[in-house]
């Protein structure tokens, strides 16, 4: 089973879950250094501040890289890091780490890979409102510019956003993430400036060099209903609300030009945010789409009252949950609880060449699973990523077969790291790291991934 001659190999990080150093070299407070110190919202009450001390380990992490033969690094950049206040002062010495690590990576025969925004927004903005003002659409263009001019010499593929999707409904629609917000109102409001703040930062980019290659990586997956709901039941309009939210809103806004008929029926909520050429400016060309992948959306009908439904303390659901309830379980389930579906790569990868006729280029951007499996004699065998790996690849392979445009797979993660609400409880990494020490061990899978990407399949 090989992959096309120039298929692109690599592994993907983000800033605040490896970079550490939270202090130095002049870098303000994001969002997510805020939410890790208030009470309840990280398990173990954890947080990114020494992470996995990547700012100074940088080098030792790059030759781990090479040693694996990865082709292409994805990493993001920390906002605060650039501009401390997140509009504004620039922060040289936040520039000049991304700097050493990009001259790092091509001395290693390494394409970086820049990710602008993977949800460390400088807290600052957050006092002015964060994603839900509309402002936050310049402000990010602004930033892009500072570091596209920056590193575009040298990094000529570039994301914009890192899943809005969970910037915004996780962040400020139930609150598990940070700024920890529970409106779904806001939700909306902060996805369309997000939108547009990709369709600005993409415009000035362009203008900066027509040869950096520009995408955006959304989390995306199958959505369906399992077992059978009679019609007229709310499952039904759950699991159309849900693809909606998950796939279409970005999708049809990036491709289309439009947002979905399911969300403008929702009225205002949605419309209000809309201006006048929005669309125009979030629907600009793109070089390449992430796309990241982890499981399907999978739900059962649900006829228990309720759900669905904020409670007057903001608790509860996503919207699209009203009527349906998570599916059992299936596949080797990760350590995060979650399924494992690989057929639903292939059929997601599909399902968006045949719904959007310019679909370009499809990098996946992310896919991987948290399995935090014993050192034996110096060893980690984690034989379930390993089958991961493989599911996942063929999954891949299938859908290049069927005629997707597929140019590459980077796997999450490369190390182990700070996972968001969960601490540093999963373990998602080809690289296990020993959080007391910042020993890196590569796993069995690492070693495995190696030879795949030697022999370009399997
Ligand atoms: O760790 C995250 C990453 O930051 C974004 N995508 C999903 C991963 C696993 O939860």
């Amino acid at each position: 089973m090989k992959f096309p001659a120039d298929f692109l190999w690599g592994s993907a990080t983000s800033s605040y879950q490896i970079e550490g150093a939270a202090t130095t070299d002049g870098r303000g407070k994001s969002i997510w250094d805020v939410f890790c110190e208030t009470p309840g919202k990280v398990i173990n009450a954890d947080s990114g501040a020494v992470a996995i001390d990547h700012y100074n380990r940088y080098e030792q992490d790059v030759d781990v890289m090479s040693s694996l033969g990865l082709q292409a690094y994805r990493f993001s950049i920390a906002w605060p890091r650039i501009m401390p206040n997140g509009t504004g002062k620039i922060e040289k010495r936040g520039l000049d780490f991304y700097d050493r690590l990009v001259d790092k990576l091509l001395e290693k025969g390494i394409m970086p890979l820049a990710t602008l925004y993977h949800w460390d927004l400088p807290a600052e903005l957050e006092d002015k409102g964060g994603w839900t003002n509309r402002d936050s659409a310049s402000w990010f263009a602004d930033y892009a510019a500072v570091v596209h001019e920056a590193l575009q010499d040298r990094v000529k593929m570039w994301a914009t956003l890192n899943e809005p999707w969970v910037s915004a409904f996780l962040g400020y629609g139930i609150g598990i993430h940070a700024p920890g917000i529970k409106d779904p109102a806001k939700a909306f409001q902060a996805a369309h400036h997000l939108l547009l703040g990709h369709g600005k930062a993409i415009e000035v980019m362009r203008s900066q060099s027509s040869d950096s290659s520009l995408g955006i990586v959304l989390n995306m997956a199958p959505v369906y209903l399992e077992g059978t709901a009679p019609a007229g039941h709310p499952a039904h309009e759950a699991i159309e609300l849900q693809d909606a939210i998950l796939n279409k809103l970005w999708m049809n806004t990036l491709l289309k030009g439009q947002y979905p008929k399911t969300l403008i029926n929702l009225g205002p909520v949605i419309t209000d945010s809309i201006h006048e050429g929005d669309l125009a400016e979030i629907s600009r060309p793109i070089d390449w789409m992430g796309v990241n992948y982890y499981q399907d959306s999978r739900s059962v009908p649900d006829d228990s009252a309720g759900g669905g439904v904020m409670d007057s303390t903001g608790n509860g659901a996503l919207p699209g949950s009203k009527g349906v309830k998570p599916a059992p379980l299936v596949g080797e389930v990760t350590d995060f609880g979650w399924s494992t579906t690989p057929d639903g790569l292939r059929r997601l990868l599909v399902d968006m060449r045949d719904s959007y006729e310019n679909l370009p280029p499809v990098y996946i951007t992310e896919n991987g699973a948290a399995y935090d499996d014993p050192i034996v004699d110096g060893k980690i065998n984690d034989t379930r990523r390993i089958k991961f790996i493989n599911e996942h690849l063929k999954a891949v392979h299938q859908a290049i077969e069927q005629g997707v445009d597929v140019r590459g797979y980077m796997h999450w993660s490369l190390f182990d790291n700070f996972e968001w609400a969960e601490g540093y409880r999963q373990r998602f990494g080809l690289v296990h790291v020993d959080f007391e020490t910042q020993v890196r061990l590569p796993r069995e899978s690492s070693w495995h991934y190696a030879r795949i990407i030697s022999n370009n399949g399997f």
